[in-house]
């Protein structure tokens, strides 16, 4: 168990290096300082954190409301993210165009959701959630705040919240390298290494043809969020700037070998759509 936390943070700490290396130069080979702590990357990029395992870290501590839900039932979370002073965080970065990015996923790694909460001038964070159903779902709070010397801090913190009743987990669809949804096909290139960067790319068809005209979604071409089976540590990836020859490209490492699920949200003819893999990440 510890050997995996360990690797959680490094997965974090090796795709903040590589967006702050895509986002600043456009080049393809991640080259940034080792200590930098890109504004532009999420997965708890600080050292002795953990992405999105922990209600706390780097001083900061998510304090959520209720976490028990009916299922199917619209009902507001709220949370307040507790800064090193013990005082609620009032200010946050400007990330992807929200202050807030909130990520829901069932234990099972089905019931994905992104939504953004709005904020109250105490600090206080409510988004109206509906969980689908019976179950232990992972909330994840995923923001940018900058800690007590002014350096910008990308983290992500979660919590579980449950939703009494018969639960069925749904197994792990098997690793596939397209995914179909509503109407369009995704295409899955590359592979994830252990510790090492690789790129992936993913491109969408319609009948076979690509779709050239993604367009952009909270500021970029597309959003991937990776997370680990049996843990659920936590990755939020942004791609380069612009598209790669039609195809929206990422870099990431793999903390372990294992499965993953990855989703991919992407907007075209201002419709976001949402792609998912399961990946497996080889030894
Ligand atoms: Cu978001």
């Amino acid at each position: 168990m510890a050997a995996g936390l360990v690797a959680a943070l490094l997965l974090g700490f090796v795709i903040a290096r590589t967006t702050d290396s895509s986002s600043s130069s456009g080049a393809a080979a991640p080259t940034a300082a080792p200590n930098a702590i890109p504004s532009h990357s999420h997965g708890g990029a600080v050292a002795g954190d953990l992405a999105g395992v922990s209600l706390s870290a780097g001083g900061f501590t998510l304090v959520p409301g209720a976490t028990t839900f009916a299922a199917g039932v619209a009902q507001p979370y709220t949370f307040r993210i507790l800064g090193p002073d013990g005082k609620p965080v009032t200010r946050f970065v400007l990330n992807h165009e929200k202050l807030m990015h909130f990520v829901v996923v069932r234990r099972d790694l089905g019931a994905f959701q992104h939504l953004h909460p709005a904020m109250a001038p105490d600090g206080t964070w409510t988004v109206p959630l509906t969980l689908p159903s019976p179950g232990v779902f992972r909330l994840y709070s995923d923001f940018v705040t900058f800690d007590p010397t002014g350096q910008q801090v990308p983290l992500t913190l979660a919590v579980d919240a449950t939703v009494p009743g018969d639960y069925v987990p749904v197994p792990l669809p098997p690793a596939a390298r397209t995914a179909t949804v509503d109407g369009l096909t995704v295409s899955l290139e590359g592979t994830p290494r252990v510790n090492a960067t690789q790129p992936l790319s993913l491109r969408v068809f319609e009948n076979g043809t690509p779709v050239t005209a993604l367009e952009r979604y909270l500021g970029a071409y597309g959003h991937l969020v990776v997370v680990r089976e049996g843990d659920l540590g936590f990755l939020h990836v942004h791609p380069e700037d612009q598209l790669v020859g039609g195809a929206v490209k990422f870099w990431v490492a793999a903390p372990s070998a294992g499965r993953y699920r990855m989703y991919f949200e992407f907007q075209r003819t201002g419709v976001i759509h949402r792609a998912e893999f399961t990946v497996e990440v080889p030894a």
